[in-house]
């Protein structure tokens, strides 16, 4: 059988990552607090809570990651200090990121954007490399720019989902729908490339995003890469236990559903 590059990251097939790369994207007045602000908070987080993969911008990996959980190195990212049409370039090379430690790069790319040509010509690089060097390049497809009107619909996001099989990388990870169906036509979509679920703002309790992550797992997704979802909730360990129990072990939200906030 061919050789998944996801493995290091995988349990019986599944996974849990944790995002910590949105002090580059949003900034930390936006997405922070006196606890999260701190990278090591997040690394304890992704210990304790079971993770499959912590997700870093170089600095921070070169900083804070201990070793504990394997590594994903974004090798490029921006601020949203600048408007207009969205670009994000390579600022870590995949050598780099494996002198750190990672097991896979992660890559995000703004299809639709009027810069979308220069991205995936990136990816493409990057891809290879990292191919060659024996880890995973996983795609973070988020179409986005003025011609994208809504960025989670089903044409749009298994369009996402596509975009990262015929790109070759070994995972997507793409915006909810909202629905399980339409959900499963973009796992569909990706043929066999791992699709994880985006986690997006915080969402208004525990129970609706549980909900959104059940559907996505029913859908056929191989798991979840979530950020904000888990490190702005005042229990970090009792979300991650949550997740873990539908990722893992097929929970229905509602037999959690006592203790959690609704
Ligand atoms: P969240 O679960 O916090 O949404 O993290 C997932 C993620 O893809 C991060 O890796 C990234 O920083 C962020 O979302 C991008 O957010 P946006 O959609 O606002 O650009």
């Amino acid at each position: 059988m061919k050789q998944d590059r996801m493995n290091p990251f995988l349990r019986e097939g599944r996974s849990m990552l944790l995002a910590y790369d949105q002090g580059l994207e949003h900034g930390p007045s936006s997405d922070f607090d006196e606890r999260n602000v701190d990278p090591s908070f997040v690394m304890d987080v992704a210990v304790k809570g079971g993770f499959n993969g912590v997700v870093f911008q170089k600095g921070v990996a070169e900083r804070f990651y201990t070793g504990r959980v394997p590594l994903i190195v974004k090798v490029n990212g921006k601020t949203n200090i600048v408007k207009g049409e969205p670009i994000s370039r390579q600022n870590c090379s995949v050598e780099y990121a494996i002198s750190l430690g990672a097991k896979a790069v992660g890559y995000t790319i703004y299809i639709g954007s009027t810069f979308e040509a220069e991205m995936l010509a990136e990816f493409g690089r990057i891809q290879e490399e990292a191919h060659e060097k024996g880890i995973a390049a996983i795609a973070w497809v988020y179409p986005r720019g003025a011609a994208v009107q809504n960025d989670t619909s089903r044409e749009i996001v298994s369009y996402a989902a596509r975009t990262a099989l015929e790109l070759g990388a070994d995972a997507a990870k793409v915006k909810y729908t909202g629905d399980r169906e339409s959900f499963a036509w973009a796992v569909k979509s990706a043929a066999g490339v791992r699709v994880f679920m985006s986690g997006g703002p915080k969402a208004p309790n525990d129970e609706a995003f549980l909900r959104q992550v059940k559907g996505a797992m029913e859908a056929g997704a191989t798991g979840l890469a979530v950020g904000r979802n888990v490190w702005q909730h005042s229990e970090p360990l009792r979300m991650a236990e949550y997740l873990r129990r539908i990722i893992f072990d097929g929970a229905q939200v509602e037999s959690l559903v006592q203790g959690l906030t609704v």
